[in-house]
């Protein structure tokens, strides 16, 4: 329309003839180029229209709204739709050593053939995240890429591929560490889920090829004892034995998955969680600190993804890690946490 002219009869007769067509309008006022002008705008909303866009198409004011409002309309291509689920959708790590079953598992995941699997270790080169749709939810998961056979040593060949799972840890919410559950749990294992817990993640332990190993009715639970035993600093992972291969338990981890993120995600109101916290430092106060009492004033959960507390005390820097994971412990029975690391800072309050 014209600004300079103001609102005439056919603009009337136009906005109604667009009315009656279903494709978005967006409407425009030209040579608009003055706050002057500008006070011509009120006319036209006598056309009952919401919005306006006032541009002087020779000065190339206002142009930018105007575009942006029209690629607003421009629908997405399947990439970009696929780009911004993936952005959306929880990360996943796949993590583990060299040749535990990380491609094979993203596949069965996946549901059809998508990494390239073999029984050389290192055969993922680069590390390719699929997304997946399972039960109306959208997951990333993140392969983990293996390293070539070149390292000349073993030993350099895991340490090089235990870099690349940490890569991988850094992008996602949850890994899900893989266990080779022929070989058991190796030291690697355990840097690799030392990095998860550090790095603030969540955590799910899938024990795999357990069709290869002979079991009868008591093996699951001895395992899941020693893995506790060695996992000590991360008993709080569910653990679950699977088959990559067979797809044996597969369907088991996105329902875990779902479970592991709502934890991860939780947040205590201040109330609850300081009702908690009165009787755990009733049961068992902290040791005396320079002939000092160590008080504990509150507690307040700052964040989430992980969930994170302060505690306000007196002496924070008296505090001892025992006591620390003492609280930690506390606050696990009673809100659980499942998979998830939480965060505990001390903070001074006098
Ligand atoms: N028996 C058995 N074999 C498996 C299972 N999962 C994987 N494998 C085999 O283990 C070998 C390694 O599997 P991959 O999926 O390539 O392992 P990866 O962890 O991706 O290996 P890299 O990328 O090299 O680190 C392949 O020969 C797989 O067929 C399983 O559940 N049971
Ligand atoms: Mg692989």
């Amino acid at each position: 329309m014209d600004g300079r002219e103001g609102l005439s009869p056919i603009d009337e007769e136009i906005t109604v003839y667009l009315r009656k067509i279903e494709k978005p309008v967006i409407y425009a006022v030209n040579k608009i180029d003055s706050l002057k002008r500008e006070a011509l705008l009120p006319e036209f909303y006598s056309l009952g229209v919401e919005r306006f866009f006032p541009v002087s198409a020779e000065h190339g004011l206002g142009i930018g709204d105007l575009l942006d409002e029209a690629c607003g309309y421009i629908p997405k291509t399947e990439k970009e739709v696929e780009e911004e689920a993936a952005m959306a959708a929880p990360k996943v790590a796949i993590v583990g050593r060299p040749n535990v079953g990380k491609s094979t598992l993203v596949n069965t995941l996946f549901g059809k053939e998508r990494m390239i699997t073999s029984e050389t270790p290192g055969t993922t080169r680069d590390s390719i995240d699929a997304l997946v749709r399972y039960n109306k939810k959208d997951y990333l998961l993140i392969d983990t890429a293996g390293i070539r056979k070149k390292a000349k040593i073993a030993e350099d060949l895991e340490w090089y591929s235990t870099l690349r799972s940490f890569r991988s840890i850094d992008r996602c919410d949850i890994a899900i560490l893989i266990i080779d559950g022929f070989e058991g749990i190796t030291d690697q294992d355990l840097k690799i889920a030392g990095y998860i817990r550090d790095a603030g993640k969540g955590c799910i332990v899938a024990v795999n090829k357990w069709d290869k190993v002979e079991k009868d009715t008591k093996t699951a639970d001895l395992y899941t004892k020693a893995i506790n035993k060695k996992l000590h600093f991360m008993n709080y992972a569910p653990i679950i034995y699977i088959s990559a291969q067979t797809k044996q338990r597969v369907a088991k981890i996105y329902p875990l998955i779902d479970e592991v993120l709502s934890e991860y995600s939780k947040r205590i109101t201040t109330g609850d969680l300081n009702r908690v916290f009165e009787s755990i430092k009733i049961s068992h106060s902290h040791p005396m600190y320079r002939g000092r009492e160590v008080k504990f004033f509150y507690i307040t959960q700052v964040s989430i993804r992980p969930p994170a507390f302060v505690i306000f005390c007196n002496y924070p820097e008296a505090v001892s890690e025992d006591y620390r994971r003492y609280i930690e412990n506390r606050l696990r029975e009673a809100f659980v946490f499942k998979g998830t690391t939480i965060k505990i800072f001390l903070r001074k309050k006098r």
